[in-house]
């Protein structure tokens, strides 16, 4: 596959004004007439190139005239139409086939339903177009289809026309007034369910708000609905973002590639993002659906009022858009936990892609396939890199920034140079060097050190950062960062409290008249997405734990500490020593968890220890088999000291109330939960008959699944008729299903692996479909390390058949899963050879799809 450059960036041959398109929709056989009126932009006569894949041409006519064969050539990637006029009318007829298109990419069929998705390059799978974000023009579409199979008809803007024609068909037009790019293009036809609603704009304007969803479904959208005006009021509140059109549709399908897309007035989305009731959904669907909802919602205009000039600018439009609606869900529940999740995503899936082989900047230079580029990279690093410019600039010369932003670029495709740019221009602070976020990969790595001089009343702080050499980029440069700061004095009081402006290798600050030596607190909330090393005492931590009196660094001291005793367990395990108990973390642990200062979600947090995933990034080469073990030991250690306080804080927060899916009830079930999961360690047959009996008779889902998935790790008969019974009660249910699948992939008893292979083959499981393909062999391979890195190679060779498997069905889904094998190097020999043989076995594969060779063949490096 060829290679793409941003270097290489031109403006279009051609514009396009308007684009009129025709669908007459049959399952096999969709005839498209895109009929569109394009000009010339400063170039002399260049030939019209326009992308096209998978398509069947039947006609063009140039300026009402039919073209020959002659008159232009066209194969598989492109259509190329030379010697032509300044201004023209170009009109093209193809067709396509939405039932055998199982990429899930141009316009598909989900359980019957009609849908697109046209980002980033979909767009070219339904008719010939310079399918690139600086193409905008306005949308007329007009779709006939058969009336009773599809009484819906959608598409993006306004309603113009809505009648029944001959054939027991319908035909309905739409317009859209904003122009956009193509990938923002939507249609959907089908038989679905409505929901409605509206929304009174700041101005007064009632907007329409309709949730489609297959029928059966209508108890479910609720929260759904409520999430999205709460995103339409806090853009108005926190942004002064109103809403454009009169008229907001979401239409939820099964099949879909990712979470949702925010097509413009028709967001599609996958049914995990919009589907919710407290039987069926736990609180994380709950906090996901709110999220997402919102993220959509926003892109409005960080997207598609103001989209991107090309694909390499993606975080433009993504980092942006994952800053606000973090931001949203920080004020609809609490600020700091979300932090903190937020922080722990980063560090689950960007900062081990920004240490391996697929590192990339949050601007990338290159890609093969720009959907492999839909990465943590780009959408969470490239939130914290907005967010550090929130700190460096303060709220209200951010909100400044936004708004000569939108001032200078609405209904325009731009670059992240033009938002640094507004942003310097409204605060009169100098991003230069801060732009390098944008361009240089890897995680910075920033060593912290200090001392008191007692005479001289005077703190010094000495920061030195390191950003090691990623693929294509060895020397990199000093980067600008804010590193927010808290001195404590001995009682735990806050001396001061400031955020540094970091650009220097190394760099020392003083903080004069500390008239004690205080405890510094360091990077508090994860102000810049960084890997810190601090000399900190054991002492230290369990005092910051205790006194922090920001949340974040109170939960990261906890964290550090855990992570500092856990990996000198797997040295110990690893060298045949038994395991030391360290009580004063476990004391440590009992304060916070004691402490009723703190909120119930946040000490759920404290109480949770660092993930296998997180300990294996911090070896230099990763045993999981001892990060098992030690995880587990420190596990029974903290349960066996804290079992009489687990239980009676378990036994205090169980409510028989209706559920609620609001912080602070999800604040009680996740500190139950977490006590129930320690209560769990001892093997006790009463414990055992606890969680049996919350498994039976939670009044919903989150209390439900929390039971099931400690049973789910228990050698014992509970476990199988817990998951016997969970499929009975809720196998019409396709979510739920997913839950039930992703459980038992994530195992650590032997015989996973089996379990996992076995599954493929139930009624349960579709390849095909992308959530199950994600429940089962994603979850495997990304969250379950003891299997998966199984040291006779099972896994590995497993999870290759099923990418080479996939890569025939939808290759999108199939190079996402590649990433698990690209972390070769951090294991040892054997395990290195047999991973890196199943990336030469799948780049060795005949017809193996351009996004999976990316993939593969990068991870190999
Ligand atoms: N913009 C879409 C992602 C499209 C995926 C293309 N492979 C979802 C989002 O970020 O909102
Ligand atoms: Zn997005």
């Amino acid at each position: 596959p060829q290679i793409i450059r941003l270097e290489d960036y031109r403006e279009p041959a051609y514009l396009v004004e308007n684009v009129e398109l025709v669908f007459d929709l049959e399952s096999e056989s969709t005839r498209v007439v895109c009929a569109a009126t394009y000009y010339a932009n400063n170039t002399d006569n260049a030939p019209l190139v326009l992308d096209g894949e998978d398509l069947k041409l039947l006609h063009i006519s140039l300026d009402g005239r039919e073209l020959g064969e002659n008159d232009y050539s066209c194969d598989n990637k492109s259509l190329t139409i030379p010697d032509l006029p300044e201004r023209f009318e170009l009109v093209i007829e193809t067709e396509i086939d939405p039932k055998g298109n199982t990429q899930l990419s141009g316009l598909y069929q989900s359980n019957g339903t009609y849908c697109t998705q046209c980002e980033a390059q979909g767009f070219r799978r339904i008719t010939y177009f310079q399918d690139r974000p600086d193409v905008m023009a306005t949308y007329n579409v007009t779709i006939i289809a058969d009336k009773a199979s599809c009484p819906v008809l959608l598409s993006n803007g306004n309603l113009l026309e809505h009648n029944d024609v001959e054939d027991d068909q319908h035909i309905a037009v739409w317009h859209d007034p904003f122009p956009k790019p193509s990938y923002l293009f939507a249609l959907v036809a089908g038989d679905l369910a409505q929901v409605s609603d509206t929304f009174v704009t700041c101005t007064g304007r009632t907007v329409d708000l309709h949730i489609f969803i297959e029928h059966g479904n209508e108890d479910r959208v609720d929260w759904a609905m409520e999430s999205l005006k709460a995103a339409m009021k806090w853009d108005e509140d926190r942004f002064g973002l109103e809403y454009d059109l009169d008229l907001y549709n979401i239409v939820a399908v099964s099949d879909f590639n990712m979470g949702a897309m925010e097509n413009k007035s028709l967001n599609v989305f996958n049914t995990k993002y919009v589907l919710a009731k407290s039987d069926t959904a736990t609180d994380a669907d709950y906090a996901g659906i709110e999220g997402v909802i919102a993220h959509e919602y926003f892109h409005n205009w960080t997207g598609n009022r103001v989209t991107c000039r090309d694909w390499f600018q993606l975080s433009l439009k993504e980092g942006l858009t994952v800053f606000r609606d973090q931001e949203f869900s920080s004020d609809m529940r609490s600020r700091p936990c979300e932090r903190i999740s937020n922080v722990k995503v980063l560090r689950a899936a960007q900062f081990p892609e920004d240490a391996g082989p697929l590192a990339h900047p949050v601007r990338p230079e290159q890609y093969m396939a720009i959907d492999n580029f839909y990465t943590a990279t780009v959408y969470n690093k490239g939130s914290e890199v907005i967010r550090m410019m929130h700190t460096l600039l303060g709220e209200d010369n951010f909100r400044k920034g936004m708004d000569l932003y939108f001032e200078r670029h609405d209904g325009q495709a731009v670059t992240c140079d033009d938002f640094a740019a507004a942003m310097m221009d409204a605060s009169d602070i100098d991003l230069t060097q801060f732009k390098l976020w944008y361009s240089q990969a890897g995680t910075p790595e920033v060593t912290a050190h200090w001392s008191y001089d007692h005479e001289a009343q005077r703190f010094d702080l000495t920061l030195a950062q390191h950003l090691a050499p990623t693929p294509g980029q060895n020397d990199k440069q000093p980067m600008h960062m804010p590193i927010s700061v808290g001195l404590l004095d001995l009682e735990g009081m806050e001396i001061l409290s400031d955020v540094l402006s970091v650009s220097k290798a190394r760099e020392t600050f003083s903080f004069e008249n500390i008239e004690s030596e205080p405890v510094i607190s360091l990077n508090r909330d994860f102000s810049a997405p960084i890997k810190l090393k601090a000399a900190y005492s054991r002492v230290e931590l369990a005092f910051l734990m205790a006194n922090d009196s920001d949340d974040f660094a109170r939960w990261e001291a906890a964290q550090t500490y855990g992570t500092d005793l856990l990996l000198d367990m797997v040295k110990a395990y690893q060298k045949g020593q038994p395991f030391k108990k360290d009580e004063d973390f476990i004391q440590a642990l009992r304060q916070t968890l004691l402490n009723d200062q703190l909120d119930l979600d946040f000490i759920a947090l404290c109480l949770q220890l660092p993930t296998e995933g997180y300990l294996a990034e911090q070896m230099e080469t990763i045993d999981v088999v001892a990060i098992h073990q030690a995880r587990e030991a420190l596990r029974r250690y903290i349960a066996e000291d804290l079992q009489k306080d687990f239980l009676r804080i378990f036994r205090d927060l169980r409510s028989d109330k209706p559920y609620s899916p609001n912080a602070a009830s999800c604040g009680q079930r996740a500190l139950k939960n977490t006590c129930l999961s320690y209560l769990a360690e001892g093997d006790d047959p009463a414990c055992l008959a606890l969680i049996t009996a919350q498994y039976h008779n939670a009044n919903n889902m989150t209390d439900r699944m929390a039971a099931l998935s400690i049973l789910s790790n228990k050698e014992a008969d509970a476990r199988l008729e817990a998951l016997e019974d969970f499929y009975t009660r809720f196998k019409d249910d396709a979510l739920v299903v997913d839950k039930w699948l992703s459980v038992q992939a994530m195992s650590s008893l032997p015989g996973t692996l089996a379990t996992v292979q076995n599954l493929m083959s139930h009624e349960a499981f579709s390849i095909r479909n992308p959530n199950k393909v994600r429940s089962l062999i994603g979850v495997f391979a990304h969250a379950n390390p003891l299997h998966y890195h199984n040291e006779d190679g099972s896994g590995y060779a497993f999870h290759t058949d099923r990418i080479l498997e996939l890569d025939k069905i939808n290759p999108q889904i199939a190079a996402r899963m590649v990433a698990p094998l690209g972390k070769w190097r951090r294991f040892d020999k054997k395990r290195q050879d047999l991973m890196k043989a199943e990336l030469q076995r799948i780049i060795a594969t005949d017809g193996l799809s351009g996004d999976t060779f990316e993939m593969a063949s990068k991870s190999l490096g």
